[in-house]
């Protein structure tokens, strides 16, 4: 928690030096244009330092930052890096981040959102690119074609931190009530961090003045058991966008 505050406090740092931070939510609404599965934006120009915080506001939804490469957009690249996957059950503060710093301006950066419920998010287009070329063959729009055009499952494999030409120091966090990390690269088991021992049942119970809380807290034990089988659902690819 502790190292979570310190590195906010060094993004907010950076973005006081300079313009060097950046936002893109991860997830949208189904009401929102372009749907629930989407970046916002999707194509950003960062030079190097700059710190792109994701954030995690698409509720409900279950989604990834997970680095691929323009060649095989919907699979892992090697030695990239991975958000891990962030559950939300319903819009939930504070929104959870992933900051994650630029390293390499030279070449593009490629991710998708490896979540397959109920359908492959990448197979309908939840990719984004930073410092992809904006003419040429390597656009964005032709890596999101080529996501699109991508048949059977997206690579489920866990990443790590630390990536290729961008790196993250720390998990998602804060994890909100309501919200559940898991398949992260420190923990690299997609379900070490399980709703029965993670954050996410114990900051649920703990009563802050979330909507999410509010509705969960009313009958603990038995929405308390809902919750836990929706989560542990999602984990498994059963259920949730
Ligand atoms: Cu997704």
């Amino acid at each position: 928690m502790i190292f979570t505050a310190g590195f906010t406090a060094l993004a907010f740092a950076f973005a006081s030096a300079a313009s060097a931070q950046m936002t893109i939510q991860v997830g949208a609404e189904a009401s929102s244009q372009g749907g629930i599965f989407q970046y916002t934006p999707n194509t950003i120009s960062a030079p190097n330092g700059t710190v792109v915080t994701f954030q995690f506001s698409g509720a409900p939804g279950n989604h990834s930052v997970t680095q691929s490469s323009f060649t095989d957009p919907c699979n892992p690249l090697a030695g990239g890096f991975d958000s891990g996957w962030l559950f939300l059950s319903a819009a939930a503060t504070p929104v959870p981040e992933w900051n994650l710093t630029i390293t390499d301006d030279t070449k593009p950066i490629w991710f998708y959102c490896k979540q397959l419920s109920p359908s492959p998010h990448c197979g309908a287009g939840m990719v984004g690119a930073i410092n992809a070329p904006t003419t040429g063959n390597n656009t964005f729009a032709a890596f999101q074609k080529a996501a699109v055009a991508f048949k059977g499952a997206s690579g489920q494999g866990v990443g790590a931190l630390v990536g290729v030409g961008a790196s993250a120091s720390a998990d998602i966090g804060p994890i909100p009530s309501g919200a559940t990390l898991f398949g992260t690269p420190s923990t690299a088991n997609p379900t070490a961090t399980s709703p029965s021992t993670g954050s996410g049942t114990t900051s649920h119970t703990s009563g802050t003045t979330t909507s999410a809380t509010t509705t969960h807290t009313s009958s603990a034990s038995s929405l308390g058991a809902s919750f836990l089988s929706m989560a542990m659902a999602a984990i498994l690819g059963i259920t949730f966008a």
